[in-house]
């Protein structure tokens, strides 16, 4: 006697399930009756028959379905738990002619996930979800997910899902279908062999859906797991015929591929030489050539700049310009600025640290090398965190001479008269600069990098503010009469 066999394992799988740990290479570790077991073969098959095994990327965040990679042959990611769509959109505006596939379950989807979901429904990326709610937390042993039913008994729920305590099922199917970017919504059942068959025409509409680019498409499966809801096979069925069913209705919910042009979104470009022109117009005319070495001995160790004033005085901007010049000159920077309620009018600050290694965290708690402040409050507040030997720069228009200890060198600036006479206080910043300049001229710097300081700071201001003419002129203006007023006082009191 010859067997025929009809339905036999999908090319999309794998023959036999190599990536799987231990020696079992021919089963899944879904339990017997798991509605993944049954979706996964659908979608299996509809990647085969559709030809998109080279170019499909099927995403399993957390969830018992997180170990698809070892069927699937086609790529395969697993990501953390609630972020496949945020992956997804990842990787197919990186490359659109991928078919990118976000496999969640209701507690990763609904739960967890949500907001990353909704967001890349929302913006109609070109994916399809597969949804599949089994109404439980499968993977953790049976917990209450979004999706568990009015009255059903779950581990977290053991008298009932209490709609007075716990609200009513989340129906993502309706919601989704309610935004006006997605082109295909429809709910299926891997319960009945007609269910399961609706729900093999839904599969392949949405991937055909995707191939043709139309946008985000998302099928949600009604799903058996009989292993936390302690029911045998045909129980399950039931339960999914019975009980699920009434509470979340079958069918298409939206279907408007058909009037949707095909997505053209603009696409990634690569190449470093053009994604640095891009970023950093100035450094590419201006900049220096890529082995520039500053060869003054400050420069040898990583510098931290603390940098405190009220919000509205140009602290970050000024974080910025000593970021900016510290990169236009080959080092890796890092510019952490303080928001907050500080941008109301309370202080605001920013940590710059320059440095030819790889700057581990951007966070400067103390030792400080350099403290540049604005206003008393942040004079209060940083200035034990200067270092020993560190230099301070501040506006001794609004601060009150500090009590430093003498190791310290200290430059009292009177940077807020000098920027009102240049035309307003916000070129108080650039005169702060300025004095900078002076600061590092007499104390660290060789005579060639201080000539390329100035330099550094001009195409610095440039960069920070492209295309504001008078702006870069007055603060241009404003760091020369820094370093005068410096130099000049200096001189006074010599
Ligand atoms: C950040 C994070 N939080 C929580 C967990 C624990 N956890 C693992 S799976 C899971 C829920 C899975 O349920 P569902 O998404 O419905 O998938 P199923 O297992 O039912 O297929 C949770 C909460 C985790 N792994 N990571
Ligand atoms: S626990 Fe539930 S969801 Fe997970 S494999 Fe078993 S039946 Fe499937």
């Amino acid at each position: 006697m010859t067997e025929t066999i009809v339905h036999g394992r999908p090319k999309g799988f794998f023959a036999t399930f190599e990536r799987r740990p231990g020696p079992i290479k021919k089963n899944m570790h879904y339990c017997p009756g798991c509605g993944h077991g049954i979706l996964q073969k659908l979608i299996a098959e509809a990647i085969s028959d559709l030809q998109i095994q080279d170019k499909t990327i099927i995403i399993s965040p957390v969830g018992c379905s997180v170990f698809s990679y070892y069927y699937f042959d086609c790529f395969g990611i697993s990501v953390p738990h609630g972020r496949a769509p945020a992956t997804a959109t990842g990787l197919v505006r990186s490359n659109p002619d991928s078919i990118v596939i976000s496999y969640q379950g209701d507690g990763d989807l609904g739960a967890i996930g949500f907001n990353n979901f909704i967001q890349a429904a929302n913006r109609g990326e070109n994916m399809c979800v597969f949804f599949v709610n089994n109404a439980v937390y499968g993977m953790t042993g049976g917990q209450m997910a979004p999706t568990t039913l009015p009255g059903q008994k779950t581990l977290t729920s053991p008298y009932g899902r209490s709609t007075d305590n716990e609200g009513y099922p989340l129906k993502v199917s309706e919601m989704v279908a309610a935004l006006d970017s997605p082109v295909y919504v429809e709910r299926a059942a891997l319960s009945t062999a007609k269910n399961i068959l609706a729900a093999r025409k839904a599969v392949r509409k949405a991937l055909r859906n995707t191939i043709d680019r139309k946008g985000f498409s998302m099928v949600e499966f009604l799903a058996g797991c009989p292993t936390n809801l302690k029911l045998d096979a045909k129980a399950m069925n039931e339960f999914i015929n019975n009980r699920m069913i009434p509470c979340f209705p079958l069918g298409c919910f939206k279907d408007i591929a058909d009037e949707r042009d095909p997505i053209r979104r603009p696409a990634g470009i690569y190449d470093r030489k053009k994604v640095r022109e891009l970023l950093y117009p100035v450094r590419v005319e201006k900049g220096v050539p890529p082995d520039f070495r500053n060869n003054s001995e400050i420069f040898q160790k990583t510098r931290k700049i603390k940098l405190g004033g009220f919000g509205g005085q140009g602290v970050l901007s000024l974080g910025k310009m000593i970021a900016t010049m510290g990169r236009l000159r080959n080092f890796n920077v890092s510019w952490l600025p303080s928001y907050g309620p500080e941008m109301r009018g309370g202080t605001a600050n920013c940590s710059v640290i320059i440095s030819r290694k790889t700057i581990g965290s951007p966070v400067i708690d103390k030792n400080c090398n350099l403290l540049i402040v604005l206003n008393q409050p942040s004079m209060d507040k940083f200035l034990p965190e200067l270092k020993q030997n560190g230099v301070l720069i501040y506006d001794s228009t609004t601060i009150a001479k500090p009590d430093c200890s003498p190791d310290k060198i200290v430059y009292a600036v009177d940077a807020s008269n000098i920027a009102k006479k240049i035309g307003s206080l916000m070129y108080a910043n650039s005169v702060i600069l300025g004095a900078l300049a002076v600061a590092l001229d007499s104390y660290f710097l060789t005579p060639a990098d201080q000539a390329d300081f100035d330099r550094t700071f001009e195409e610095a201001i440039m960069d920070c503010f492209s295309n504001k003419e008078t702006i870069i002129k007055l603060n241009i203006e404003a760091f020369y009469a820094g370093k005068k007023a410096v130099i000049e006082s200096r001189a006074g009191k010599k």
